[in-house]
């Protein structure tokens, strides 16, 4: 059966053009509240900003993927309380720094190779296994979830992702009973990732890896994602499959996942391992917690204005707003 679906409003907004003003300004803020970094501050070129402000062509190429249109919604994340994040806007805002350090990555990150991709899952599991993409989306049964995001450099979305719970994955690799941890791993390759460059001094732990609690894997809201926007993943987010923990701060969803293994310690990851009063490992979405260089109590909606400081603020959610998902993990 062929379904066809009616675009939504957020599949074709365009952004509007920003003037010149807009941007030196933002470098002014930039200053202000530095992104994800650590120590150091990295700042796009005046013209690679200005690329993902416009409906480029080939940014809309990167998004015309294989439709996945037959996906349902689940019920309980078919509606997130908030308008969808427009996809152009999405996609052309993202944080991914094996490709560079700039929010504008989406055209570096078609370097990405995505074909042949396979998923090593080892460790402390009864039925270690290497999936490829076709045995994952085959094997556990693809649904719709309408979800908040929220990076730590409080800039939040709200996304149409399509994945599997990671439950679902749990119970087919089965991990044994000392297992208390779990690491993702996500491609890399130093011929094809360049880094952030200009991170002066500061050698970075490649590949990037993300680490959760067992209990925390097993929660409802923990999801692998193939799709997004009724298409497959664009590179730029990640794909062929990327974690969305949305009561948890961005970075804790690792991209373009390779490994993934269950551990009895708790394992350095990425950003904890380099700054680790910055980046807790535990990253939840808490308004009441600054982060060491800025405030956490609001958020800017992406794509709600013509420039990232002009988008719309809003407060933030403790859990963002998922407490009575996962409020009995932390009491
Ligand atoms: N491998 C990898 N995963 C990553 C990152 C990254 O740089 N590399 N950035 C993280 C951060 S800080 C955020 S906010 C989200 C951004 O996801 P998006 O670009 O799809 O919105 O990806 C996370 N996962
Ligand atoms: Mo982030």
């Amino acid at each position: 059966m062929i379904w066809i679906r009616i675009p939504k409003p957020w599949q074709i907004q365009a952004q509007p053009f920003t003037s010149e003003a807009v941007y030196f300004s933002r470098r002014r803020f930039l200053r202000g509240v530095v992104g994800a970094g650590v120590g150091a501050t990295v700042f796009p070129s005046l013209s690679c900003m200005r690329q993902g402000a416009n409906l480029d062509p080939t940014l809309v190429q990167t998004l015309s993927t294989t439709p996945l249109s037959s996906v349902e919604p689940h019920p309980a994340f078919a509606d997130a309380g908030r308008p969808l994040t427009s996809q152009i806007a999405a996609s052309s805002y993202n944080n991914f720094y094996e490709f560079g350090g700039s929010k504008q990555i989406w055209r570096a990150a078609q370097a990405l190779p995505t074909e042949h991709w396979q998923v090593e899952v080892s460790g402390l599991v009864h039925r270690p296994r290497t999936y490829d993409l076709a045995d994952l989306t085959r094997k556990f049964p693809l649904e719709e979830r309408i979800y908040r995001f929220r990076c730590v450099e409080a800039w939040a979305m709200v996304i149409p992702w399509i994945g599997f719970p990671m439950q679902a994955l749990l119970k087919a690799v089965e991990p044994t009973s000392q297992a208390k941890f779990v690491r993702f791993t996500s491609f890399y390759d130093p011929e094809i990732c360049p880094g952030p460059g200009l991170w002066t001094g500061t050698q970075l732990p490649w590949p990037y890896t993300e680490g959760l609690r067992m209990e925390e894997m097993a929660n409802e809201l923990a999801f692998f994602a193939v799709g997004i926007y009724g298409q497959l993943l664009p590179k730029q987010h990640g794909a062929p499959l990327r974690m969305v923990l949305p009561w948890k701060y961005g970075f804790k969803g690792a991209k373009s996942i390779v490994k993934i293994d269950f551990l009895a310690q708790q394992p350095i990851t990425f950003w904890h391992g380099l700054s680790p009063n910055e980046y807790g490992f535990e990253a939840n979405v808490n308004p009441n917690v600054p982060h060491p260089r800025w405030s956490q109590a609001q958020e800017r909606l992406v794509g709600t204005g013509p420039h990232p400081h002009l988008w719309q603020q809003q407060p933030t959610l403790l859990y963002n707003g998922y407490e009575e998902y996962v409020g009995d993990l932390y009491r």
